[in-house]
């Protein structure tokens, strides 16, 4: 499994870097696979002391630092789960991921201390709540000191494919988030097909840009180096330029990013004269890559970019080719040992080639089910096993899949997933607010961006501003709206439904 293989090249390759932290272009740390296999036993023995046992949820809201790393990594293989969450949630929506998780022990950032400590209260499950900085690391540094690798040497590293290891929270078109529990079966399955997939190398050199607490940046990026034993170089920020001079100079041969962030790459001044030609792997993924940017991106750096489809629930599906043709406008062909069809939405009868349907997928890269939700969980899958996905595609005859929309209402900015439900929650709360519907607007930069159509209470007086301050109080910034739009009545059908493609034509222009 993924973890054994980690140990396995900490053990033989004791000199190779595995990661570097670069803030700006200049390194700041530099870890070996000898000393990460080191500071993750001092870490294991760390949370040993703190209670942690097999199946506690412990929870990382941290920024990107080695301290994300060394707890990621030693709780899996405690055999404990880990569960990484953004650091700019706002207190409401982390008090319910701590609450629904019965999180044990949460790591914190030490900026984020205000937010927390009022929560702690209300957590009768939460043991305890450690801040860290990742600024040179000096708190994590003193909470490990009493502690040494020997402590946790003798700990058995888990054997047991099926249980729980990651856990990753996901919304949907009703009802809160939920968390989608992947094993440690589900990680390495995925990882050994990427690494087939994409020919990872050992001697790879990773220009990670993403943040820690989405499967992109955590399971396909980071864990995909560590798998192959490569090195990561841990941007703690994205900025155009610096990734650019980070990109060509070391020089790097894999980068993964988003559309958004790839867009940035080819308008930066910096990119002028800029090749990329000497690297192996570029990828794009989280939201549809648009047809210009591809073009864009091949013109200006020369590299094709490879894009592939992937979610929380089932890691990576579908990818175009490291070798063969990477078809614009398609996520090319399922990942080895990972099967996909194309159904019929309403009666899930497989569809012909060319017919649009939506997305199923089998095998074991898909998560087992959601986090105390069997109702969910049953609903997510088929009798005979297939993931319902909620997108919607169609297969090529050569095998090519290509998406055509999403059957669940669900908005991508920046490769951020926004539910418009949660937004319209949170709109409802304000007393002005009778009725909204938040959608999703092109938006060359984003993908998609936020924008909420609201009906005001009769009398009520409240303006664009302060509604976008409103949900942004009670949201991740990236899920408030960046418009809102009044009007005296949503269009409905004669259920009362809200009928989104209409306010879509009417306000998105
Ligand atoms: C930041 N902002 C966003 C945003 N990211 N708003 C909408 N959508 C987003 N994605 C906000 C900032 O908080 C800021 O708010 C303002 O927009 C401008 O910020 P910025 O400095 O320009 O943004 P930046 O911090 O540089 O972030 C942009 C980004 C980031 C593209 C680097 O969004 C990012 O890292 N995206 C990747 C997401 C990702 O990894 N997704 C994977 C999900 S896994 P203010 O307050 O200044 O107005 C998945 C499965 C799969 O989907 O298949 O991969």
């Amino acid at each position: 499994m993924f973890l054994d293989r980690l140990q396995q090249t900490c053990l033989t390759q004791p000199e190779k870097v595995a990661v570097e932290v670069i803030e700006a272009t200049v390194t700041t740390q530099r870890v070996t696979y000898g000393e990460l296999e080191q500071t993750v036993l001092q870490t294991m023995a760390m949370l040993r002391a703190k209670g942690v046992t097999p199946g506690d949820r412990v929870a990382l809201q941290l920024p990107k630092c080695l301290a994300f790393v060394y707890l990621h990594l030693a709780i899996m293989r405690l055999g404990a789960i880990a569960l990484p969450l953004n650091p700019a949630y706002p207190a409401r929506e982390l008090a319910y991921f701590l609450e629904d998780a019965e999180v044990r022990l949460l790591f914190a950032d030490r900026q984020v201390r205000d937010t927390v400590l009022p929560l702690l209260h209300h957590l009768p499950a939460l043991h305890e709540c450690i801040f860290v900085g990742c600024e040179g690391e000096d708190a994590f540094d003193r909470l490990l000191a009493p502690y040494q690798p020997a402590d946790a040497v003798a700990v058995p590293l888990p054997t047991d494919p099926n249980a729980t290891c990651l856990m990753i929270y996901t919304s949907g078109t009703t009802g809160r988030p939920k968390g989608a529990e992947l094993t440690h079966g589900n990680l390495t399955a995925n990882l050994a097909s990427l690494h087939t997939a994409w020919g990872w190398r050992n001697d790879d050199v990773l220009l990670h840009v993403l943040p820690l607490f989405h499967i992109h940046g955590l399971l396909v990026a980071l864990h995909g180096a560590l798998y192959a034993g490569a090195t990561t170089l841990l941007m703690t920020r994205f900025e155009p330029a610096h990734a650019l001079d980070l990109l060509v100079k070391r020089p790097c041969s894999v980068f993964m990013a988003v559309p958004t962030i790839h867009r940035r790459l080819v308008d930066a001044p910096a990119a002028a004269g800029v090749s990329l030609r000497h690297m192996r792997l570029i990828t794009s993924g989280s939201d549809r890559l648009p047809d210009d940017l591809f073009a864009q991106f091949e013109a200006h750096f020369g590299v094709r970019l490879l894009e592939r489809y992937g979610m929380s629930e089932a890691g990576m599906i579908l990818s175009n080719p490291l070798h063969g043709e990477r078809r614009i406008g398609s996520v090319g062909l399922p990942l080895p040992g990972v099967e996909v069809r194309i159904v019929d939405p309403e009666t899930e009868a497989p569809q012909p080639d060319n017919v649009v349907g939506e997305v199923q997928v089998r095998g074991a890269n898909v998560c087992k089910g959601y986090w105390r939700q069997p109702e969910k969980t049953a609903a997510a899958f088929t009798p005979d096993g297939w993931f319902r996905t909620g997108d919607l595609g169609l297969r090529e005859p050569d095998g090519y899949f290509t998406l055509k929309g999403r059957a669940k209402d669900l908005i991508i900015s920046g490769g951020y997933n926004v539910y418009p439900p949660e937004v319209e929650l949170a709109l409802a709360e304000h007393p002005a607010v009778e009725a909204s519907a938040v959608i999703g607007c092109p938006d060359v930069e984003w993908g998609e961006q936020v924008v909420a159509i609201v009906v005001q209470r009769a009398g009520a007086k409240v303006d664009e501003a302060a509604l976008i301050a409103f949900c942004r109080a009670r949201l991740a910034v990236y899920k408030a709206p960046r418009r809102v739009i009044f009007v005296d009545a949503l269009p409905r059908n004669p259920l009362g439904k809200v009928q989104k493609a209409q306010l879509r034509s009417k306000f998105c222009g």
